[in-house]
């Protein structure tokens, strides 16, 4: 039997073209900048993202920290979604090692913030407050069920935290889910942010790593963060040599997650005890949730057995990512012994 695992984009192996230049990666000390694999893969992010350099860092989370990092001081206060990745699930980073407030604004069903509560939300001048130096967005994002921020959002939002003198990090760990979804190139997602992350080992199918792209000052900031947290990785080039493939062979393959997580939660729909948690399926993420009377654990048990893995965090809707290891058939699959689970489930209710 097939396991079919649905938990997460980031269980995707590397190619065997990535193994490929992974072997044969020319690799030099990388805390020297001698390695040039992965010079040139710093090149060519910072250039799909319109930013003037970029870092490689060990994930999403180093990404991400060392923006906060690179872009506040110790007391400041950042404005993020109370949805974000950053707040929920990055261990706290900012607070504890970057001594930053995370002051959290309401997230819609589509991912963005209200622009409203933003401004409400920066602190104006008093001896009592923190400093306001940083505003967060994700795109596309996770817990908004893979919601895409449409550009002119973004470009709005970053004119207002702009003119009250914020700095705007985008997290973009699935950002080129969001330009296949839109049509429109990442740079244009990312213009008007400080800086912007994408990761690799998502739906890019790499086996590691992450940029975060801004210009050559923050870069050259960042980059001495990314020391500080141990993230010096000398001969990356070997693992950057995946990140080139991935960059410029699996952005455009999105699309197939995309139609297999529609096709999901098409087949999802049909399924009685089964309903989705979102109106729409814009990525590579869907949501739903299992009528009250049928048990979430003999679900999780029963699909467990049945060989399919789903996302499950406790008071959340199950969340199942499609990526390029699960076919539109292994959806069809999927979608035949999840509703078997179901049907037996119904029958003990
Ligand atoms: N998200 C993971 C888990 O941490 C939940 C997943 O399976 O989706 N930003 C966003 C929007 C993310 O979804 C993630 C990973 C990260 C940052 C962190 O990336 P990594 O895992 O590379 O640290």
């Amino acid at each position: 039997m097939k396991v079919i695992d649905l938990r997460s984009d980031t269980v995707t192996h590397p190619t065997p073209e990535m193994r490929k230049a992974m072997f044969e990666a020319e690799v030099g000390d990388d805390v020297y900048r001698e390695d040039p694999t992965v010079n040139r893969l710093e090149t060519m992010a910072a250039g799909m993202m319109g930013k003037e350099a970029a870092l490689f860092t060990t994930s999403g989370t180093q990404s991400n920290l060392i923006a906060v990092l690179t872009h506040t001081k110790h007391g400041d206060e950042i404005i993020v979604g109370d949805e974000a990745h950053i707040f929920w699930y990055e261990v706290g980073g900012a607070a504890a090692l970057g001594g930053v407030i995370m002051h959290t604004v309401p997230t819609d069903n589509c991912g963005r913030l209200n622009l409203d509560d933003i401004d409400r939300a920066i602190r104006g001048k008093d001896i009592h407050y923190p400093e306001t130096t940083l505003l967060c967005l994700e795109n596309t994002h996770n817990r908004c069920g893979g919601a895409v921020l449409m550009p002119d959002y973004t470009d709005e939002v970053c004119n207002l935290a702009h003119t009250r003198g914020l700095k705007v990090h985008l997290d973009g760990a699935r950002i080129f889910n969001a330009t296949i979804a839109l049509g429109v190139p990442a740079w244009a997602l990312a213009q008007n942010s400080d800086s912007v992350a994408l990761c690799l080992s998502k739906g890019l199918s790499a086996p590691v790593g992450s940029l975060l792209c801004g210009s050559k000052d923050f870069v050259e900031r960042a980059r001495k963060f990314r020391k500080m947290l141990g993230g010096g990785m000398r001969q990356a080039g070997v693992i950057a040599a995946a990140g080139i493939v991935a960059l410029e062979t699996m952005v455009d393959r999105l699309a197939e997650d995309h139609s297999n997580a529609r096709r999901l939660a098409q087949g999802l729909t049909g399924i009685e005890g089964i309903t989705l948690a979102q109106d729409d399926i814009p990525t590579n993420i869907v949501m739903f949730h299992l009528s009250p009377e049928l048990s979430v654990v003999e679900f999780v048990e029963g699909l467990d057995r049945t060989g399919i893995k789903i996302g499950l965090r406790d008071g959340r809707p199950f969340r199942a990512v499609t990526h390029r290891m699960v076919s539109s058939s292994d959806i069809d699959e999927a979608l035949t012994r999840i509703e078997a689970v179901c049907r037996r489930l119904r029958r003990r209710a």
